[in-house]
């Protein structure tokens, strides 16, 4: 039989874990064939209500699950660990500013970045949900120095999800439909979701469209505002759909992206389309063999150049405020 993949979930006890932990054990990430075990880490006052969660997954019987370990020690769950998806972050409380919020964050993601170095796997592949999902995944990387860089992520998938969304509602076709989406810059409100490389059926989006008005006022900010929105209607933030792009953005990068498609990562900047290089930004990217790579060669228009650069300095600052803060 083949020996399980070992994987990590931070926060594991939170809205998103209780989506994500089923969907995992159940074989959605790697498939019926390949057993998984769960490493699942929290602060130690949710243990108990972890501990609860287990109970339910163990009442799943899930065929592909080997195993579950729970703890609130970094070093011992991520032992071993192949996969790590850090989804458990400090959110945002009453009278916090950014600066504070970047601190809290940094109290988690450099121990964890810091752990993975010394116990994970030497195929550990590392995907940051938890908000401010780029920089704190510009935090653990930056405190792993002997994990090679490109094994950091950060999660844009969600908005390139709702970004497809969006679009095929609009044009009346299926989500099948629409290929090479990107969301390029940070997982905030001025992300920039690019319907100019976007392809409905093979053919330009924002061609077929053909309404910039919609594009500008309504397709943009629909897609980078569709959190507050989630939280507005249900009154808790997004969870089964931020569990299910976790999902595709692990899988996709363990399993391949498909030939003539990209998807939206958030990863180390080489400099490519005038990104900073260490920026953790989103870009198209197509992954072979658990390697992305991003594609060369998009254009970039006026239009979309302002609206990348304007992200791209919100990382900047961002990466400047850690740095002050010696985070990195
Ligand atoms: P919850 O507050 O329900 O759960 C977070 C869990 O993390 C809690 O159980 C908490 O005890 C745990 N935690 C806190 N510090 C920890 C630590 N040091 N080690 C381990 N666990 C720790 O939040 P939830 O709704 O599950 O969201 C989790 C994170 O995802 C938030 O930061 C949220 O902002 C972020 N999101 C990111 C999205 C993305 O697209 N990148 C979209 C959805 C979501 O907003």
């Amino acid at each position: 039989s083949t020996t399980p993949v070992k994987v990590a979930v931070t926060g594991a006890a939170g809205q998103i874990g209780y989506s994500l932990l089923f969907r995992i054990a159940s074989g959605a990430l790697f498939g019926p064939d390949t057993p998984v075990e769960l490493r699942l880490l929290e602060i130690t006052p949710a243990l108990k209500t972890l501990e609860g969660v287990v109970m339910e997954i163990d009442d799943c019987a899930f065929p592909t699950l080997a195993k579950v370990e729970i703890g609130d020690d970094p070093n011992t769950v991520f032992d071993g660990v192949n996969h790590a998806l850090l989804v458990g972050a400090r959110p945002r409380g009453p009278g916090m500013e950014r600066g504070d919020l970047l601190e809290a964050n940094g109290g988690i993601f450099a121990p964890q970045g810091k752990a993975l170095n010394e116990v994970a796997a030497d195929d550990v592949h590392v995907t940051i949900t938890g908000n401010p999902a780029n920089t704190n995944a510009l935090i653990a990387m930056s405190n792993a120095p002997d994990i090679p860089r490109e094994r950091f992520s950060a999660l844009t998938r969600l908005d390139h999800n709702r970004a497809i969304s969006q679009l095929a509602a609009k044009l009346g076709v299926p989500v099948t439909e629409i290929t090479n989406m990107t969301i390029w810059g940070n997982h905030s409100a001025t992300q920039y979701p690019d319907l100019f490389n976007a392809k409905v059926s093979g053919k330009s989006a924002a061609e077929t469209v053909n309404d910039q008005e919609w594009l500008e006022n309504t397709f943009i900010p629909t897609v980078a505002k569709r959190g507050a929105a989630i939280i507005e209607a249900r009154g808790a933030s997004s969870a089964a759909s931020a569990a299910s792009a976790t999902i595709d953005h692990a899988r996709d990068w363990a399993l391949g992206t498909p030939e003539g498609d990209w998807v939206s990562m958030s990863v180390c900047s080489d400099g490519s389309y005038g990104v900073p290089e260490g920026l953790i930004s989103s870009f198209p990217v197509t992954v072979k063999d658990g390697r992305w790579e991003i594609v060369q060669g998009l254009e970039v228009n006026d239009f979309s150049r302002a609206r990348i650069d304007a992200s791209v300095k919100e990382l900047e600052e961002e990466r400047e405020a850690v740095r002050g803060l010696g985070l990195i």
